[in-house]
């Protein structure tokens, strides 16, 4: 049985319920995180030493680190499909998500904390500076998707369950951003997926 713990509002727990809910497989989920505690207790410490979210246990497979996970699922579960099978699709595919990680997050999380999750936190100079990066980041992808319809190709995958939580949050935050056709349409074909009801919720 494949178990995952992590609030839903978790941007990185929102990119493990993405492949799991494309690979398809029953899962059950836990509230953990924040409000609802669970992560530091001794049985989840032993899980997760780092004490975040997500944590995955496929049968006694313990996982953490989001994008480890949306890799292992989808190598697991949906070879082939979410994982390519060619090495340089999946190289490319994992340069993406590691970018999502190194250069993509922080930014965004710069301009969602005093605008969503913690107002009057943050500095104005930080605040622009994020502004700014998110505009050449995801202007980045934009030009990305002018050429292809998915972040490695032609077919949905692995890369597009880990980038798109951070597009999302981007998307919806009370902001003026520039105008990014490609993204916005790659945004609507990954919003128009059943998986992507684990995107529902309002910011938080
Ligand atoms: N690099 C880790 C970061 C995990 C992380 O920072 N998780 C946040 C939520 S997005 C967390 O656990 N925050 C504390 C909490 O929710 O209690 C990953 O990608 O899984």
């Amino acid at each position: 049985m494949l178990r995952i713990w992590g609030r839903t509002n978790s941007l990185n727990v929102q990119k493990a319920l993405l492949a799991l809910e494309e690979i398809g497989r029953p899962y059950q989920r836990i509230d953990a995180g924040l409000a609802f505690g669970i992560v530091n207790t001794p049985d989840y410490r032993a899980m997760n030493p780092n004490g975040l979210v997500p944590t995955l246990d496929d049968d006694g497979f313990v996982l953490w680190e989001s994008n480890s996970i949306v890799r292992y699922l989808c190598a697991e579960y949906a070879p082939g499909v979410l994982w390519p099978l060619d090495a340089k699709t999946r190289a490319s595919a994992g340069r993406w998500m590691d970018w999502q990680l190194t250069t993509l997050l922080n930014p965004v999380n710069t301009l969602f904390l005093p605008l969503v999750r913690a107002p009057g936190t943050g500095d104005p100079q930080s605040f622009e500076a994020a502004r700014l990066a998110c505009d050449v980041n995801f202007g980045l992808l934009n030009e990305l998707l002018s050429r292809q319809a998915f972040v490695t190709g032609e077919a949905f995958g692995m890369a597009d369950c880990a980038i798109a939580p951070v597009v999302h949050r981007w998307a919806n935050l009370p902001l003026e951003r520039p105008d990014l056709v490609h993204l916005q349409r790659w945004y609507e074909a990954v919003r128009a997926r059943p998986s992507s009801k684990v995107l529902e919720l309002p910011l938080s």
